[in-house]
């Protein structure tokens, strides 16, 4: 998901770009906005830390960009790509060193396993969009 920061910043196309450079496939992709209620449901692992309430206040602030993407080894490639939470200590050349505003302002979200990729689509796209990407050939 590409945070409402970096849309608002005019970041989606190199975004994007750096995203397709590095080997991903994007298999489903839309603009969207989080209700204040989505968010909080998205990040409810983090409820009780205490940026939650900053947190889903930006993610609901503005328009983001939701993604399926492809590869193999998706989600470690993927945190690599979009380097560490805190763009301070992210390494140089990943999407969040190059975009990220703050660490809640952070550019990018990368699920975190297989099983919270399904989980987090399922916010965005429905159960058929997810399924294509065992369809189709790229
Ligand atoms: P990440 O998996 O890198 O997105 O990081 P976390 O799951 O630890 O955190 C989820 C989101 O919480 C981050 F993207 C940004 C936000 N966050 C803060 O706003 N402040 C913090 O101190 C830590 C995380």
């Amino acid at each position: 998901m590409i945070k409402p920061g970096a849309v608002r910043n005019k970041h989606i196309g190199h975004i994007l770009s750096k995203i397709e450079e590095a080997g991903f496939t994007i298999a489903a992709i839309k603009t969207t906005q989080m209700s204040l209620a989505v968010a909080a449901e998205f990040y409810a692992v983090h409820k009780d830390k205490p940026f939650y309430q900053e947190l889903i206040s930006f993610m609901s602030s503005g328009p983001i960009i939701a993604m399926v993407l492809l590869k193999d080894n998706a989600v470690a490639d993927f945190r690599q790509l979009i380097g560490s939470t805190d763009p301070d200590k992210a390494e140089e050349g990943s999407i969040r060193k190059l975009f990220a505003t703050s660490k809640t302002a952070n550019a990018i979200h990368g699920s975190d396993s297989d099983e919270n990729a399904e989980l987090e689509s399922s916010f965005f796209f429905s159960r058929q969009e997810w399924l294509r990407r065992e369809q189709v050939t790229y």
